[in-house]
């Protein structure tokens, strides 16, 4: 077995978005595009000399075969252990948690979360680093800098190993240990949530569908829900991970998962249900007769985390990504607590929980978690509803009803334009970001802006300063519109504009979300020439 040298020349366009480097399938198979990626992940890292790194994925086409180049070219670079899910499979979350619990230097984790998977559909390749969470923009953009001058990389001149093979084995110089993907993780949930609690509601006879999407998910939920909690066999749907994902779109909304939605619509359909996307970072929460968006879920979470084991003193604080809605600020506000206003995308949640200023975040497109790893986490948010539901005994629409009783409601809905020209998108943007400064005061569609302006972020741990996060616009009465660029597709642009109004408790609480966002939508379509631009007036996805 030998370590080679490889010339290469750099490819075009190798820069981590809002969560790693996502392509089409055909361009991450192109000869010598991963090993520039990861070549350039090891050269911004120091190396990797004497480095212990966790490698898995959402299981999906190009998975397996992505792994085993990954390897090679860990112990060509000197890595000194890697550790692999078996048969390559390791959720987001799972990974995350390994890094930490094994103490690693970082982790490469292969996903396209949400985007479908097959050979003509999407892949992904993200670095975390050593807390468990996404490499922070300063390591992505070194990342990006080394893909630019890129001239050979390292690997083995070898067979591939067989992943499927529970254990320690040596790769070179590099030790491989597979190990099962669900068990550390399935452990720190029995630490976090009152397993015991949760499996007497089952035994109440308390009914739950669980649909993971023929993704990374089933043999966690299966482990986890079936046999751990002892929900009845056929609670987890779609279990079975597939390369891909039976030829769906394991994206956890009311369009994707549609099915299910339909199912708890019924009157004797399921008490609770949820699913889980790609890779088992995002979640989606139903109760019987209702969908509750994730920023309401967030500010519930937030205001009945207490009654899980692992919060039962408090929690410290709670993120929300700008354009979330800001249901969870009121909950904070009334627990005394901070709430932080970070940019899309996990990495910004790193130093606030690091630091302890934070224990609950979330964004808007179906993420939750917590300071128990460094990334959402779709199975811990199922099991933190299921706590609440089983310590307060009421359903999902129950306890709703009564958060929005207490702090009002905020309506709540992202529209997003798909595909569409990336010029006109960039067009539409630069436009809007003109017009800001003239904007307050003006009223448009009936509704007088009160502010404006483009989101920069500025880390309170560490300094740092993230621009040109999305461009806010504050209506009278506490309506908002933002607008920004969505930093994962992988066909030209895709333009998400996020709707938001308050209800206070005294208010009309029980509105058609979209009926009750309208004039808000109108107003940002009118402000933003979303038509002359895009060419469109409705969006492909709303949730
Ligand atoms: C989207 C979401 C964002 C999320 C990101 C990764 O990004 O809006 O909230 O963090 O996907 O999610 P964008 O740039 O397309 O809006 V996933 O489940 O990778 O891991
Ligand atoms: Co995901």
């Amino acid at each position: 077995m030998t370590i080679v040298t490889h010339a290469c020349t750099p490819f075009e366009g190798q820069k981590p978005g809002t969560s790693g480097l996502r392509k089409k399938t055909r361009v991450f198979m192109e000869p010598g595009y991963v090993e520039c990626f990861v070549q350039a992940i090891f050269n911004a890292i120091d190396g990797a000399e004497g480095k212990t790194f966790v490698v898995g994925g959402d299981g999906r086409y190009f998975n397996a075969e992505t792994i085993q180049t990954i390897l090679r070219m860990a112990s060509a670079n000197g890595a000194k252990r890697a550790i692999v899910g078996q048969n390559g499979l390791l959720s987001t979350p799972a990974a995350s948690h390994l890094i930490r619990k094994r103490g690693a230097q970082g982790g490469l984790i292969l996903s396209a979360s949400h985007n479908p998977g097959g050979i003509d559909a999407d892949f992904g390749l993200k670095y975390n680093v050593s807390n468990g969470g996404p490499a922070p923009e300063s390591v992505t953009s070194a990342i990006f800098e080394q893909t630019t001058q890129i001239e050979s990389f390292r690997t083995l001149d070898t067979e591939d190993i067989d992943l499927s093979d529970l254990g320690e084995s040596k790769l070179g110089e590099m030790k491989v240990e597979i190990v099962d993907p669900v068990a550390d993780y399935a452990k720190l949930m029995e630490k976090i949530f009152d397993f015991d609690a949760i499996k007497a509601l089952f035994q109440a006879g308390f009914t739950m569908r669980f649909d993971a999407m023929h993704a990374v998910t089933g043999p966690y939920a299966k482990a986890i829900l079936e046999d751990k909690l002892g929900a009845p066999e056929g609670t987890v749907l779609n279990g079975r991970p597939s390369v891909d994902f039976g030829k769906g779109h394991p994206d956890p909304n009311p369009i994707w998962a549609k099915a299910l939605v339909d199912m708890v619509m019924e009157d004797e359909g399921p008490d609770f249900a949820a699913a889980s996307d790609g890779d088992g970072d995002r979640n989606m929460i139903l109760g019987r007769g209702i969908y509750v968006t994730p920023s309401d879920s967030l500010a519930v979470l937030a205001a009945n985390a207490h009654l899980a084991p692992g919060y039962a003193d408090g929690i410290a604080g709670v993120a929300r990504s700008m354009p979330t809605s800001r249901a969870c600020d009121r909950v904070a506000d009334a627990m005394g607590i901070a709430c932080f206003e970070t940019p899309t995308g996990w990495k910004f949640f790193g130093n606030l929980l690091d630091a302890g200023k934070v224990t609950l975040c979330g964004e808007e497109s179906a993420g939750t978690g917590s300071d128990h790893v460094r990334e959402k986490d779709g199975l811990w948010a199922v099991l933190l509803w299921l706590n609440i539901i089983a310590v307060k005994g009421q359903s999902v629409l129950h306890i709703l009803r009564d958060h929005w009783k207490e702090y009002g409601r905020n309506y709540y809905s992202r529209h997003d334009f798909e595909a569409v020209d990336a010029a006109g998108a960039a067009d539409l943007m630069s436009a809007l970001e003109a017009a800001l400064p003239d904007l307050p005061g003006q009223s448009v569609a009936g509704l007088r802006i009160e502010e404006a302006d483009q989101f920069s972020y500025h880390d309170p741990v560490d300094g740092s300063v993230s621009r040109n996060q999305g461009l806010r616009i504050t209506f009278e009465g506490g309506a908002r519109g933002v607008l920004r660029l969505s930093g994962t597709g992988t066909e030209g642009a895709t333009l998400r504009v996020y709707l938001e109004r308050y209800e206070p408790p005294e208010g009309d609480l029980e509105i058609e979300t979209q009926a009750a966002l309208a004039q808000v939508a109108a107003a940002v379509a009118t402000l933003c020439d979303l038509e002359k631009h895009t060419g469109r007036t409705k969006p492909d996805v709303m949730t």
